[in-house]
């Protein structure tokens, strides 16, 4: 290493005095202009991982659903998977060495992680649609340069297309040219094959509204649009070309306020979806004929897949394991729907893509997802070589139904949840199953529910287990949750702090609207006495947003 030169470009980036940040759930995350230094660090960093898995790392430049001012840095580990825990604590020590200890903390890190430094790296970056993130991305590279790795820059990509190039790259183009083609081939070629087995394809021309949260999701979605037109036509909606990124629109806003995003004309009965901000997160809704708006999120996404999935095995008579894996926040119908009418088991994970993406290895076909939107399905190598083989092998309906499987193995992104990937699957179920976007719906009605957020000191005096379901730290706190729910129907209340924002979440849920708002107030106080509120009291729920 040649520290000298580290030295000299660092303080080309140099670190502002005192700021501390932490490579939290989805990475850094904060206001752009506090992150020049971060950027190029971790293009430090991602030539030391590379060098140490001997394997090509991702570096993505994005803040996802946040605002359009802020940005962010995560690093993609070699099958695409997000960054190792240890690293996750290497990232947060090196972003954080003021500026003259940086040199000797890189160094630290290299010896504790037996980083052979003679050994090559290679390091791909990608990047959102935000104005900083292009200057933001040159720091990276400056990094990457300065430790001599080679690099490559795809520019502008969604946040899951850099985790599919990672995992490419990786396993020497098996799953996938690592090029935007290469990408979209894969996918629409997949998606194709599957919806042409469709009694009644082309009954009707499918079409769908897709409110692109006015990001980088609609630039990748016109690419791919070419490839799948004959199957499906998408209207873009807040493409960027007027809205601000984010603002009033993108999956996050629509889960979060349960309303339509500016921007989104929507008829009766009409399929809309919405990504976020780096295109890793789909919701779908539609309006009735009353004009009341329904929304379809993660939970439901899954419970669809699942289904299809099962039917699919069911026919090929093949007993390869599924299982659902969602968080705290999935709501309570859909887990009993799950559970207890489609029996496939669920387990629940922590909050965060890497720990639901982690479980549904267990399985010969996993399927995750996050009541947001963020998930997919994973298949373990054996389940899809025993597909690939029985494709071939079978015969009639059962040979249609492995090959389709086959389709859907190909279809969804392995490396990480990815909005325009789901969308095509999502789809291509809809058509195969001749379902309309309300039936689609009334697989279960959801309970209703509220999250709210409670400002406190210190958000860390609140810890968890069970999955977040369960609060051990402060004393107390979980006696009187305990109590408040017994007051509700069909009742469910937890607390965890955020891992992206310094605040703690509330979520309740029971069997009426009212239900819902009042024991998510009644939680929110009990976490303002028992842990530190700061400022006003919770206020009851009228109108939150
Ligand atoms: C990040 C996570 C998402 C999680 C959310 C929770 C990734 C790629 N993204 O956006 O999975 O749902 O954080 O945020 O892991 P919170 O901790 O603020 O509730
Ligand atoms: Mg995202």
């Amino acid at each position: 290493m040649d520290l000298d030169a580290i030295t000299k470009y660092s303080a080309l980036h140099a670190k502002p005095n005192g700021l501390v940040l932490q490579y939290g759930t989805a990475g850094f995350r904060t206001k752009a202009e506090h992150l020049d230094h971060v950027m190029f660090r971790m293009g430090l960093l991602a030539v030391l991982r590379s060098k140490q898995t001997k394997s090509t790392i991702g570096v993505m430049v994005t803040a996802s659903h946040n605002p359009e001012e802020d940005n962010g840095v995560k690093l993609v580990d070699p099958l695409g998977e997000m960054l190792a825990p240890s690293w996750e604590e290497h990232a947060t020590c090196l972003a954080n060495a003021e500026e003259q200890d940086m040199p000797r903390v890189l160094m630290d890190i290299s010896v504790k992680a037996a980083v052979n430094l003679q050994q090559d790296a290679f390091v791909v970056i990608g990047r959102d649609t935000r104005p900083s993130s292009e200057k933001l991305s040159q720091s990276v590279i400056d990094g990457v340069t300065v430790l001599e790795g080679q690099f490559h820059d795809y520019g502008l990509l969604t946040t899951p297309q850099l985790h599919y190039m990672v995992y490419c790259r990786n396993t020497s183009g098996q799953y996938g040219k690592a090029t935007i083609e290469g990408y979209c081939q894969k996918l629409s070629k997949a998606f194709t094959e599957l919806t042409k087995q469709a009694f009644c394809s082309g009954d009707e021309y499918r079409s769908l509204k897709v409110d692109c949260a006015n990001g980088i999701g609609a630039l990748k979605l016109r690419e791919m649009e070419h490839y799948i037109s004959q199957e499906l036509s998408v209207q873009l909606l807040n493409d960027g070309t007027k809205g601000k990124l984010n603002h009033l629109c993108g999956a996050d806003f629509v889960k979060s306020h349960q309303k339509p995003p500016q921007g989104m004309e929507m008829k009766p009965n009409e399929r809309c979806c919405s990504f976020d901000g780096d295109a890793d997160r789909i919701v779908y809704y539609y309006l009735d004929v009353d004009g009341h708006f329904h929304l379809i999120d993660g939970d439901k996404i899954a419970t669809l897949i699942s289904s299809f999935l099962k039917e699919l095995l069911l026919e090929i008579g093949e007993s390869l394991n599924i299982g659902v894996v969602q968080t705290a926040y999935a709501n309570g119908s859909s887990t009993r729907y799950l559970e207890e009418v489609m029996k496939v088991p669920v387990y629940c994970t922590k909050t965060g893509v890497k720990h639901l993406h982690h479980k549904a290895q267990e399985f010969d076909i996993g399927v995750y997802f996050e009541a947001n939107g963020h998930g997919t399905v994973l298949f373990s190598k054996a389940a899809e070589i025993r597909i690939k083989q029985l494709a071939k092998e079978l015969e009639d309906k059962k040979r249609k139904a492995a090959k389709m499987l086959e389709n859907v193995i190909d279809l969804f992104n392995q490396a990480a949840g990815d909005a325009i990937s789901d969308m095509l699957v999502i789809e291509a179920i809809l058509t195969l199953k001749g379902l309309t976007v309300q039936q689609w719906d009334a697989l279960y009605m959801d309970l209703p529910n509220r999250q709210l957020k409670v400002k406190v000191a210190d958000r860390q005096v609140i810890s968890t287990t069970d999955a977040e379901r369960q609060v051990v730290t402060p004393p107390g706190l979980q006696e009187a949750i305990n109590d408040l729910v017994k007051k509700y129907k069909l009742s469910r209340a937890f607390v965890r702090p955020s891992g992206t924002e310094d605040i703690v979440r509330v979520y309740a849920e029971a069997d009426s609207q009212e239900n819902a708002d009042s024991l998510a107030h009644a939680v929110s106080l009990a976490v303002f006495q028992l842990a530190g509120g700061v400022g006003e009291p919770p206020q009851p729920v009228s109108c939150p947003y």
